[in-house]
């Protein structure tokens, strides 16, 4: 292996059918260090401009966005997705990451669901390439801070549209929405929106995710202008 220490993340790729909501592969690998820092980098040295112009174009005629979903371990990522995708699967902790396409209203979604465990999250930034927004989740109820993670990501990626996610409603309503509003003054801007939700029982999500798609969409058409 060249001297590159082979690491234990596994990488689950499951490609959703695009219509019919279909799973059709199920794929798990290994990746080592150095492909997690090489890979996604997708520009060429010669002409990166051009080259990255050509992408967006590309991809907005296709109506395609790709979006990632990052946020502390346990937090309701996988159950997130599967809700607002509505794939029926129990949820287990997601060790590596797991593509999912499918549409979303028109749109064609690639949604990046990557594991938030300690471990996990310095490889994060190795998926931000080519993304057009972010999912953050975090669970109203979890002492644990976020704040963190969050802010790196607001520093990698300023410009680009944030939806968080405050999940886990069902627990405690009310003072879920307490939270939420006190999270939302803090961080909320153009750029960044939070909504309380349940994964668990599919509410709220469709809000944000609207929101998230339109910004994206916008962004896309600007840039290519
Ligand atoms: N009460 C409640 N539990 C939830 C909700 N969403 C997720 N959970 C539970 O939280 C736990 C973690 O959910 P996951 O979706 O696996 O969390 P994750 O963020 O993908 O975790 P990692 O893959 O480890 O990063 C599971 O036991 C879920 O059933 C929710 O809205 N309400
Ligand atoms: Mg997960």
């Amino acid at each position: 292996m060249h001297g590159c220490r082979k690491r234990n993340i596994v990488i689950n790729v499951r490609c959703i059918n695009i219509r019919k909501f279909k799973q059709c592969t199920v794929k798990k690998h290994f990746i080592n260090k150095s492909f997690a820092q090489s890979s996604f980098s997708g520009t060429t040295n010669s002409s990166p401009m051009s080259f990255n112009h050509l992408v967006k174009q590309i991809k907005k005629k296709n109506n395609d966005l790709k979006f990632i979903v990052v946020g502390l371990d346990n937090s309701g990522k996988t159950t997130i997705i599967n809700s607002l995708l509505r794939i029926s699967a129990t949820s287990s902790p997601t060790f590596g990451y797991t593509i999912y396409r499918n549409v979303y209203k028109g749109a064609n979604l690639t949604l990046l669901d990557i594991g938030g465990q300690e471990a996990l999250r310095k490889y994060w930034s190795n998926f931000y390439e080519d993304t057009d927004g972010v999912i953050f989740v975090f669970d109203l109820f979890d002492a644990r801070d976020f704040a963190g993670e969050f802010n790196k990501i607001r520093e990698t990626l300023a410009g680009y549209p944030v939806l968080m996610y405050g999940n886990k409603m069902d627990i405690d309503w009310e003072r879920g929405r307490k939270i939420v509003g006190r999270v939302g003054r803090e961080v909320c801007d153009g750029e960044v929106k939070c909504c309380g939700v349940s994964g668990k029982m599919g509410v709220g999500l469709e809000e944000g995710m609207d929101w998230l798609v339109s910004v994206a969409k916008l962004n896309l058409a600007k840039e290519i202008l």
